[in-house]
């Protein structure tokens, strides 16, 4: 997975699938639970990062206004060449401190993102963009993805309902369909460190099944970390 004593957690999904509202909601979680008591107690400051992709840094925002906001005409090679751009300074400057320091990383959109939309979405070869990936993280993976699943009309309908679509809420229905089969074939090969969260439920519905599926996570984490400590791990001290 990775070699840092943190835990990186990601959320995906496709337009509308509330991946926004569920961040929010697990931060709440983690606070009332406990769970970030336990780390500020092993002085790891911050206890919690929410972060997201694209935007999750200063270049990054600077970055995301280009891809999602602006009237320039980006050719899909250039696109993924930005979102490569804008995921190698989170990794370098955000992320990767973080889980250096023991923290959790909670970040919206990851690298499955690039696979689903540059390449099941666009068509950018699949294999070309996995490269790539693997650049722009130095192969720094999630320990879990939370990939928020929902059929592309209802999620659509969603974001509809707010107003101004960005640049690839503007796409037909068939691409964002590509997107959902590329979410699914990821889920798919990527055993446990991928849960499907059914997300065309009431919000507190899905924010028990993330609840369920993390108190897990967070136990096993907790007693590998404590298993880790007592073994002398000077990475922990
Ligand atoms: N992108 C890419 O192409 N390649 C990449 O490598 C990366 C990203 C990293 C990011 O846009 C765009 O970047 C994204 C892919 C591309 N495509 N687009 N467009 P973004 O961050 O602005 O948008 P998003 O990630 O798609 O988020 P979103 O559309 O805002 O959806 P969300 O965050 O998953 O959902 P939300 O904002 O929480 O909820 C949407 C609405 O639904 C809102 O009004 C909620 O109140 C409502 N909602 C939420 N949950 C529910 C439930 N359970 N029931 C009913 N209504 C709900």
């Amino acid at each position: 997975m990775h070699p840092y004593t943190g835990l990186f957690i990601v959320l995906e999904g496709g337009e509308g699938a509330g991946k926004t509202t569920q961040m929010g909601a697990i931060a709440t979680w983690l606070e009332e639970s406990g769970w970030l008591a336990k780390l500020r107690s092993a002085d790891i400051d911050p206890p919690l990062l929410l972060t997201r992709e694209p935007g999750g840094t200063p270049l990054g925002q600077g970055l995301r206004q280009l891809l999602l906001h602006s009237d320039l005409e980006i050719d899909p090679m250039a696109e993924l060449l930005l979102y490569a751009a804008d995921r190698a300074q989170h990794v370098a400057t955000s992320i990767r401190p973080q889980l250096q320091r023991g923290g959790i990383v909670l970040c919206d959109r990851y690298t499955a993102s690039t696979i689903a939309y540059q390449g099941y979405g666009r068509g950018l070869d699949l294999s070309l963009i996995e490269h790539i990936n693997q650049i722009a993280t130095a192969g720094l993976m999630p320990d879990l993805v939370l990939w928020l699943d929902l059929p592309v009309q209802v999620g659509l309908a969603r974001t509809q309902r707010r107003g101004i679509a960005d640049r690839l809420e503007q796409h037909a229905v068939a691409f964002h369909e590509r997107v959902r089969q590329g979410f699914m074939a990821l889920a798919e090969a990527g055993g446990d460190r991928w849960q499907r969260i059914a997300a065309d439920q009431p919000t507190d519905q899905v924010s028990e099944a993330i609840q369920d599926c993390l108190a897990a996570h967070l136990r096993r984490w907790f007693e590998t970390l404590s298993q880790r400590r007592t073994g002398g791990d000077r990475e922990l001290e």
